[in-house]
Order: structure tokens, then sequence, then C-alpha cells
């Protein structure tokens, strides 16, 4: 048997986002985001919550370099918020020194700390003047050129210090949770009970297409005018979960969980590594599905220096009968958590949508890595919630072994895919640090392997899985 391995300089670590740790959200000429004003509308956030203090990371930057450094992580991914860069986000906008000193020194002493920063340039946070002035992803013309601009401006800033850039983070979520469900800022839908405006038939291909123009663009930019001095690699993270057929016998269910795989990644991944949209999605979607044109697609196509993965679970997926309907997003199927047996994909947690399937995480990046040429993969995140854990005392609450069964198994089926399978991963970012604010459900739900006591002045205290991380790569991460 084969003893399962990581290759040496394995650069493993945490993530967290900046609307979600940050707080001070007009401190030092920061202006909204659109998730700044989503949460002032009552009933889209769980208990009326907003990152407006979040975990104050703003003013805790050498708090949580300490943390890190006390995990022994060797890297860690943030993200940027842009409204703090560029206050009202556009290309003739002003730029904010004061929100790029923040970041310089933030890198500076992550530097000094001996600890990698991987830079997310787009977790989510819009500036909101962007989504006023022009209706923000829906206007492709206005919205790359922007994109690219800020993107330029945090290149010329950090570029010398960072070595590794992630355009924007799920680009799915954007575009469902935020222009289709309505769930997510800027919370447009059809359903008129959440939003007055809103088409969720045609928005969210519009939003998707503007976002792959914007990545490639930027990532054009930084290839002819810094990648050669600067020497780093830029690519796009992508979340998708593990589609088992409900009924694996049923050859109708084999293609529907292919199919949920395409219209979560392939939708964004196609393009990028083939040059065009999936024909699923094209076959479901027709016009609605934007065109691409020469242009666009030679910025898109082979855009990626590496995959950023998000993972977190896995799902049964059945087929259903009949047309479509006009705002079907997940390519006409029913997503599951029980199969034809009545077996449960995994236990429960926190978080509806997740149930723990460490074998999915080997499948999928297997999966990934044949229909995309072999790329290299960096994990961009991946973790889990724990059933009712914000109820538990904190003595109780620390020693989340849950959570550590969940690391074990996740890294574990990683390394099989990079022994057994041949997978080229080179890194492992745990989402997340620290417990943080986790968008509509509020600060119920905990991911961090930190826990972050909101009401006792932000105060950290590691979990058992913050200290566990470093044996569990020791154990997989080869020494020479
Ligand atoms: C990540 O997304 C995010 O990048 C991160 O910011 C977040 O804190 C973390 O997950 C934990 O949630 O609402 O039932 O329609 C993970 C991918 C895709 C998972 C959307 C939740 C919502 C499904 N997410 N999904 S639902």
């Amino acid at each position: 048997m084969t003893t399962s391995y990581l290759p040496k300089d394995f650069l493993w670590g945490f993530a967290t986002a900046s609307y979600q740790i940050e707080g001070a959200p007009h401190e030092d000429g920061r202006a909204d985001s659109i998730w700044d004003t989503f949460c002032r509308i009552p009933g889209k956030i769980a208990g009326a919550a907003s990152g407006d203090v979040a975990c104050d990371s703003y003013h805790r930057t050498a708090e949580d370099i300490a943390l890190l450094k006390e995990t022994g992580a060797k890297s860690y991914r943030f993200s940027l918020s842009w409204s703090r860069i560029i206050p009202l986000g556009g290309r003739n906008d002003p730029v904010n020194e004061k929100g790029i000193q923040h970041y310089v020194n933030f890198v500076d002493d992550l530097s000094a700390a001996g600890i990698e920063p991987l830079i997310t340039l787009f977790h989510w946070d819009l500036p909101d003047e962007l989504h006023k002035r022009y209706g923000g992803f829906l206007n492709k013309d206005e919205f790359v050129k922007d994109y690219e601009n800020y993107a330029r401006v945090c290149f010329k800033a950090f570029g010398s210090r960072v070595k590794f850039w992630i355009t924007f983070n799920e680009p799915w979520c954007s575009s469902i949770l935020g222009y289709s469900t309505g769930l997510f800022a800027p919370g447009r839908t059809s359903d008129r009970s959440k939003s007055a405006e809103g088409d969720s038939s045609t928005e969210p291909w519009i939003v998707g297409h503007s976002i792959l123009i914007a990545h490639g663009a930027a990532v054009k930019a930084y290839r002819d005018d810094f990648k050669a001095k600067d020497g780093g690699q830029i690519g796009i993270t992508l979340n998708g979960d593990w589609a088992v057929p409900w009924d694996e016998n049923d050859p109708q269910d084999v293609e529907a969980a292919n199919r949920k795989i395409e219209f979560a990644i392939s939708w964004f991944a196609d393009p990028i590594y083939l040059g065009k949209y999936p024909d699923s999605m094209l076959k479901q979607l027709g016009d609605r599905l934007p065109k691409w044109t020469d242009e666009e697609l030679a910025l898109v196509k082979g855009s990626n220096d590496f995959y950023g993965m998000n993972h977190y679970c896995a799902n049964y997926i059945r087929h259903k009968e009949g047309e479509p309907a006009k705002d079907d997003f997940a390519g006409n199927l029913e997503i599951l958590y029980q199969n034809k047996k009545g077996e449960w994909i995994g236990p429960e947690t926190q978080s509806v949508w997740l149930r723990p399937h460490p074998l999915g995480f080997r499948k999928l990046i297997k999966w990934l890595s044949d229909r995309y040429g072999s790329p290299t993969f960096y994990v961009t995140e991946n973790g889990t919630s724990l059933k009712g854990e914000s109820q538990l005392p904190l003595e109780q609450l620390l020693d989340d072994e849950f959570r550590c069964e969940y690391f074990r198994g996740y890294v574990g089926a990683l390394a099989d895919a990079h022994t057994l399978d041949g997978v080229d991963v080179r890194g492992y970012s745990a989402w997340s640090l620290m417990d943080n604010f986790e968008w509509a459900e509020g600060y119920e739900t905990r991911f961090g392997v930190t826990y972050v006591d909101y009401e006792g002045g932000q105060k950290r205290y590691p979990k058992k899985s913050a200290k566990e991380m470093a044996q569990i790569f020791a154990k997989y991460i080869k020494k020479e």
C-alpha cells in the first residue's frame, strides 16, 4: 500500500475575507460596499447582523498574525476591501492612500512573521457606488474597466511582496446568490417578495460573463506589466460540491450529477481552460447565456496560472422530469442529502448545505484535473461548521473534535488525490482562521479554528483544530 503524501514546500494556512472580519466600515476613508448597504435592509441578515464590527480585524492585525504564527501556518489568504482602496470604486475616482497603507503594513508584517500572503482582490464586497452608478457587474464595459484599474492599483501597491493573486472568489455566488435567489448582496431576483428589481432568468448569466472578462482583463494586465518583475502567479477561485447520483444505476441521475458540476464550476472553468461554455448550459439556457466575442475569448481562454479551488461537501443528485424553469440555475435536477437507499451523504453540521464527505474531495479534484489538462491547484477554502456550536459553553466549544476529524478526512483525501491520482496540488487554505460574519447567516454559524467572543470584545480563543492543523500537515508533507 502506498502511503499518501503532499509535496515538499506545500503551502498550507488559513483563509478569511475582508467584509467578514475587518469591521471599521468608515475608518480611514473607506466607503460602503454592497454588503454594507444590503445588511441595512431589514430581513436580509439573520439577527439583523452586519460586518460593522465583525472580528475587528482592521484594528487587530498584530493579534491575527500572532494567531497565525501560533498555528504554524505557512500562508494566509485574505481579501482586500476595494472600497478602502478606491472608496467610490471607479477608474476616475480617487485612490485612498490610507487604505493602501493599511494593507502595505499588513503584508509587510505577515512577511516579517514568515507567512506568505495570498491575496484575493474580490470577495463579494463591490463598492456600492459602482452598483448605484451603473448597475455593477450588469454593465460589462464599465465594470471590466473599473475592475482592471482596481487590480492594477493593487498590483502596483503590493505586487513586489505578493506572489499569489486571486482575481475573484466564487463568481457563482456573486451571480446566483446576488442576482437569482437574491440571498446575497445586492439581492436582485425575480421574486418580487424579496426585491422590486431583478430578472433571475437573465441577470446571473450576464453577471457571470462580466466577471469572467474582468478576470481575464486583470490577468492580462498582470502578465503584461507586473509578472516579469514581481514573479507572481494569478488565478480565479471557483466553488463547487462533489455530486453523487441519487441512483447510481439510473443513467439519467449519472448524467444529472455531471451536469450539476458543469453548472456550478464549468460555467467558469470551461471558458478559462477550454474557451467555451459547457454544452449542457448552452442547451438549457440558449440565448440567455451571453455570446463570446473573439476579443473577450482571447482575454479569458488560458487566463489561469493556477486553479483556486474552494470545496466543502457533496450532494446526491437526482434528475428532474420535464422542462427546466426559467430561473433554474442548477441544471434541472434535485439536490439531496440522502440517496435512493436512504443513506446520508455525511453527518449534519450547522449549515444545511454542508454535510462532510471527504472522498468527494478526491473525486472532484480528479474530475477537474482530467477535464482541464492537469492544472496546478491551490485549495483556497475548505472547512466546516458544527451543529449547535454557538450554543456550547466555551470549554466544550474549544474542543472541536468534529472539525479536527473533518480536516483529517479532507486533507487525507487531498493527499490521496495527489499520490494515487497524480493531481498537482501545491497549497491549501482552511476556512477559516477565525469565526466571522457568515453573510446572510450572521454570526450564529461558525467556521473558525479560532473562537471569537463577539460579546466579549472580539477576544480570540484557539480551538483544538487550530492546534491540530500543523500535525495533520506534518503527517503528509514530504520532508525532502
Ligand atoms: C464560502 O463559500 C465563502 O467563500 C466564504 O466566504 C464563506 O464564509 C464560506 O463559504 C462558508 O459558508 O444558501 O443554500 O443556496 C462556500 C460555497 C456556496 C456554500 C453557496 C453555501 C449556499 C447555498 N457556498 N452555498 S444556499
